[in-house]
């Protein structure tokens, strides 16, 4: 493949909405992909997306899993977990019960994906509803902080307000993720095969794309050197 052909590929995102029942993931996914405001609570099983967006230049299909809150339908966790680059938290500003639920949420992400800095973003959601609030600004913010820095944003479905900047934050942390383990990979086969092909390639060590050790991770998260 060449360089050109990569660079303009539209590459995928796989994105996970995470939280307890009725906090607003449906209702946030759905203003984020179409832009409706959905007064009526049906419980989701599980619902995916697609919705192509352009983050800082570069072409981005997103693939967003709108996933159940509710106890009776979270079998299919550890797999979404799994395939998932990165991740909503979602809790309402108006229950104490939704944010205490993220805490075993994110650990559960953790522990699958065996990796602790793991694209997340905290969501506070209905802050509309500010008469309703149990949890103060500060107290999620300095969750989020004990939670390795996650970013925490205050959207409302209902306002659609910081609805895209929490799917643009995520975009952006997967990239950042992406780019320094590609990096820190070039330079270990650029190491390795500059010791092998110095002397037929001079200064000019092309970086080969083939499957190796790293060749499954790679594919996993859908990176594409950009
Ligand atoms: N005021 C207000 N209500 C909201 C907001 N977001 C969602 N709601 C309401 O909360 C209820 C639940 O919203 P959903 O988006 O279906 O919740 P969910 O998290 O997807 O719930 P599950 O699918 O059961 O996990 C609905 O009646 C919405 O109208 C918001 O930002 N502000
Ligand atoms: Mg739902």
């Amino acid at each position: 493949m060449s360089g050109r052909t990569r660079t303009s590929q539209r590459r995928d995102f796989n994105i996970v909405v995470l939280g307890a029942g009725g906090v607003g993931k449906s209702c946030l996914t759905a203003q984020f992909v179409q832009n409706v405001w959905i007064e009526s609570y049906d419980p989701t099983i599980e619902d995916s997306y697609r919705k192509p967006i352009d983050v800082d230049g570069r072409q981005c299909m997103l693939e967003i899993l709108d996933t159940a809150g509710t106890e009776q339908f979270t079998a299919m966790r550890e797999l979404y977990m799994k395939t998932g680059q990165g991740f909503l938290l979602v809790f309402s500003i108006t229950s104490q019960s939704s944010l205490n639920e993220l805490a075993e949420l994110r650990e559960q992400i953790i522990r699958i994906k065996d990796d602790d800095n793991v694209p997340i973003v905290i969501v506070g959601n209905k802050s509309d509803l500010e008469e309703g609030r149990v949890i103060s600004r500060s107290k999620a913010f300095s969750v989020s902080q004990s939670w390795g820095n996650a970013p925490y944003y205050e959207t409302s479905a209902r306002r659609r307000a910081n609805v895209d900047e929490v799917f643009i934050d995520l975009c952006r942390q997967i990239i950042r993720k992406d780019n320094s383990i590609h990096s820190s990979r070039e330079e270990e086969h650029f190491g390795r095969r500059e010791d092998h092909h110095r002397h037929r390639h001079g200064h000019h060590v092309h970086i080969s794309r083939k499957k190796g050790e790293n060749g499954q991770r790679r594919k996993r998260n859908g990176c594409t050197i950009l």
